[in-house]
């Protein structure tokens, strides 16, 4: 300590002050001859991004160290992030915008020849989540790095990330994604830091000296969990967080007990065991996964993470955890990680002795959970039986919980035993489960949804028993996107003329951007943004001729549904409206027709038979129209493959139409649309999720709203018949009369009726023929606007204006303020000095 001090005032430079005054050019040099050991620089783009991606690690790293230094100096409350899933897609350009490095990089490369767009390509998607919510996860560590808030992420190391997805005949075609196969830079390997997380096993019961009961679980298989490091800068603001990746390991005694019994090549398959934990993201969008090897993870992840904030606190405060609240908060994202609650309660009792009151106090006002789903589907359970046997303890834990919750269910409501079977952790019948949702709404004091729609109905509907019970529990937290990735990063164009016409305080305060709604009529600047939405668009018409050989137009409307591949999202509505535009075409029927290009992109989980047979429909009806000479004027249709992060950043700066379009209270929020709005598309869509506020925000004058709405939904199911609709609908019965001739399956008879038939017999539970015309005249609306290019562009210039509220940097501020109290890293004058 003393020494160290010694140094420094010795003037030794400080770690940070060493690379915050190296040259760029030269530590790029240095980590491409000597860390990598290459030469013939112009060779490879690979090894020079990973060059630069450690050039600019170090300066990461020293940031990181200083926030740290800052945040310990003083008791400081902070937030773990805990999630499945964290969607990063690429990090150097974001590193490089955030660190205002860009000219010293572009400069840097040109000496290798080279320049940053090249370099950057070579970087793989972190694809570690599905889709919105894992997304959802990355934009949210921006922001909290921006707001300067102390909120580590805690997440799972997969070695195989989201798969890539191709497309054989117009077939989803799934590859592993070994995006790790050539090292990932960013990271750093702490393992001095890692943890144990125990498995089966059983439990026993043991006295201690005060004649006290406890509970030891014993006879386990542990398995180790290593963790990762990846800096997590903020805006411009010397401040870097970190995201935390678990890995698992076979721990060293498993190997050396079956090695010293003689049997090597068992001991090896037991840390194949032990490492599948992390192997492989389950790719499941919005559905539940009952494979034992999905609650592996989620246990490893919350053990792990659990275990390694316990540590840190006893080290510094020894057992005492009384102020353990005062400190930490367990921000849950989504069920997954909700076994958290039952851990938690595990350390404490059985590692740390303390009364079942006490743990249950500190568990309980230091959890908080964020729901993402309404689809009963994807609500989790696990049996009780797996349970049993990979986590013994962890279900003792579980059923007292319940035990003691439904004594206060039974004092609220006094002998209503059916309240109780209702509201129980566990859910009975041949094969009782534990209600996964539940018990994070049991053990946490927040308890929040992602829109205001979606927290209605989680109030009003899915857990209104516990809204009755504890009303101020539950809170809605609207979902938001950080600005920096979505437009400043992928938009450098339309962020350049905003700078210009408004200043650039926005990109760290996006409220601003509302400044841009009193020029929405200026007509000097409708031309320079038309000017740059067409340049997007020109890469976008790149993008899908090198991917998928279809010519795009960038003079038509792009009209973009990018997104998981779900019923409920009804990308089949917008096939069926893409198939109705072709039948005018064919049909003649032109007049006010607005040329337009249709791009779809989307992964389906790999065992979702309907999703991935709209893929095929969506690939057949392109290929019917793509080949038809008379249509090419008027219409063009793609299907874009692996659908990513990194696509959609060409993507949404292209786009005109934002297709929005699920069935109204399936879609809990949704993203994806306010990242479109941002960048100045228009959207079409139903009142659901955010999209009623996005409406709200830019008025209704400004979208094109078509649908039912969720408040009609029980009316219209009572004497709902999808078949009287097809037959009063014109345009519909013409679009299904063609699909079931076989125009787009020749040599494949019924290959789509399965989707004919979820309209027409089951009750068409999404509502596709019910909403069918009024989407056709919204459509139309858009497309009749689209050859007023001067109206067109004030909506889109309302549109970005109107965003501001969707930037999650006012998402976090919300969280901050409403359950998390956290203080922001305030980088004090003296360091400031020092380091200066
Ligand atoms: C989701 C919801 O479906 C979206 O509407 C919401 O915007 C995001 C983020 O809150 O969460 N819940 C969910 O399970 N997914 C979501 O996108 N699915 C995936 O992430 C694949």
């Amino acid at each position: 300590m003393n020494k160290q001090s010694n140094l420094a005032d010795k003037k030794t430079p400080l770690p940070s002050s060493i690379i915050e005054n190296s040259d760029l050019s030269e530590d790029l040099y240095r980590h491409f001859y000597y860390t990598l050991g290459r030469d013939q620089v112009n060779k490879s783009q690979r090894y020079l991004y990973q060059a630069l991606a450690l050039t600019i690690r170090d300066r990461l790293v020293a940031k990181c160290r200083q926030t740290n230094q800052q945040r310990d100096s003083a008791p400081h409350k902070q937030v773990a992030y805990l999630s499945l899933e964290f969607l990063m897609g690429r990090a150097l350009n974001n590193a490089i915008l955030n660190l205002d490095l860009a000219p010293e990089v572009t400069e840097a490369l040109t000496q290798y020849g080279s320049e940053l767009e090249q370099v950057a390509a070579a970087e793989h998607d972190a694809g570690l989540g599905n889709g919105g919510l894992g997304r959802l996860a990355a934009c949210f560590l921006d922001s909290c790095a921006t707001l300067k808030l102390p909120v580590v992420g805690y997440g799972l190391r997969y070695e195989y990330g989201m798969f890539n997805q191709s497309l054989e005949q117009g077939r989803q075609v799934e590859q592993p994604d070994h995006w790790l196969h050539e090292g990932h830079p960013w990271e750093i390997a702490a393992p001095e830091q890692s943890q144990r997380v125990k498995f089966f096993g059983h439990v026993e019961v043991y006295k201690d000296k005060h004649g006290r009961e406890h509970r030891n679980w014993v006879n386990t298989q542990d398995v180790l969990a290593v963790p990762y490091d990846v800096p997590i800068p903020g805006y411009r603001n010397d401040v870097v967080n970190r995201l935390r990746l678990w890995k698992s390991e076979a721990t060293e005694e498993f190997d050396l007990r079956e090695f010293n019994a003689g049997s090597y090549p068992e001991a090896v398959a037991k840390k194949n065991q032990a490492e599948q934990i992390t192997m492989v993201l389950y790719p499941n969008d919005a559905s539940e996964n009952g494979k034992e090897l999905r609650l592996r993870q989620q246990y490893f992840l919350s053990s792990a993470t659990l275990q390694d904030i316990i540590a840190k606190w006893v080290k510094q405060y020894g057992e005492d955890f009384h102020n353990f609240p005062k400190y930490h908060v367990f921000q849950l994202n989504d069920t997954h990680p909700s076994i958290a609650v039952a851990e938690l309660m595990r350390i404490l009792l059985d590692d740390h002795q303390l009364d079942w009151d006490k743990a249950w106090q500190i568990t309980s006002s230091t959890m908080a959970y964020t729901n993402h789903t309404l689809l009963p589907e994807a609500l989790e359970k696990w049996p009780v039986r797996l349970f049993e046997r990979l986590l013994p303890r962890l279900l003792e834990i579980i059923y007292e919980i319940n035990a003691r919750f439904l004594q206060q269910v039974a004092t609220c409501w006094p002998g209503d035993t059916q309240k109780q079977r209702d509201m129980s952790l566990i859910e009975e019948g041949p094969e009782p489960k534990v209600r996964m949702a539940y018990l994070a709404i049991v053990g946490s004091y927040s308890v929040n949804g992602v829109a205001a729609l979606h927290t209605e109905l989680l109030t009003n509907g899915l857990f209104s028993d516990f809204y009755a019970l504890w009303p101020e529990r539950f809170n809605n937290k609207t979902n938001g996107v950080t600005p920096r990735r979505w437009l400043s990063h992928c938009n450098p164009k339309l962020a350049q003329l905003i700078n210009q016409q408004i200043g650039d305080e926005w990109v760290s305060d996006f409220s601003k951007v509302n400044a841009l709604r009193a020029k929405f009529d200026n007509k000097s600047l409708h031309k320079k943004w038309q000017k740059v939405k067409l340049e997007n668009k020109q890469a976008l018409v790149d993008l899908v001729e090198r991917e998928t050989g279809v010519e795009f137009d960038a003079t038509m409307l792009f009209d973009v549904q990018v997104k998981r591949i779900h019923e409920y999202k009804r990308q089949l509505l917008n096939i069926l409206h893409v198939i109705h535009l072709y039948e005018r075409i064919r049909e003649g029927e032109l007049e006010g027709f607005t040329p337009r290009c249709v791009l779809f992109g989307g992964k389906a989980a790999p065992g979702y038979f309907m999703a991935k047979l709209i893929i095929r429909l969506i690939n057949h009806v392109a290929d019917a129209i793509n080949n038809d000479p008379a249509a090419k004027p008027y219409l063009r249709v793609a299907f874009l493959p692996n659908y990513n992060v990194t696509a959609m950043e060409t993507i949404c700066p292209a786009t005109d139409l934002s297709e929005q379009i699920s069935t109204t209270g399936k879609e809990a929020s949704g993203t994806g649309n306010m990242k479109f709005m941002m960048n100045g598309a228009l959207t079409i869509g139903t009142l659901d999720g955010a999209n009623i506020e996005i409406s709200e925000a830019v008025g209704l004058d400004n979208f094109f709203l078509f649908g039912a709405k969720a408040e009609q939904l029980a009316q219209i199911r009572e004497h709902y018949n999808p078949n009287d609709i097809i037959a009063n609908s014109p345009n519909l019965s013409r679009v299904i009369t063609l699909i079931e001739s076989g125009h787009f399956n020749l040599f494949d008879p019924d290959l789509f009726q399965p989707l004919i038939n979820s309209i027409r017999d089951n009750h068409d539970q999404w509502l596709t023929a019910y909403d069918f015309d009024s989407y056709v005249k919204a459509q139309e609306a858009a497309a009749a606007l689209y050859q007023d290019q001067s109206a067109w562009t004030q909506k889109s210039i309302l549109n970005t204006a109107a965003s501001g509220m969707f930037s999650s940097d006012r998402t976090i501020s919300q969280y901050n303020s409403d359950i998390w109290q956290v203080k922001a890293i305030e980088f004090n004058k003296a360091q400031g000095e020092r380091n200066a």
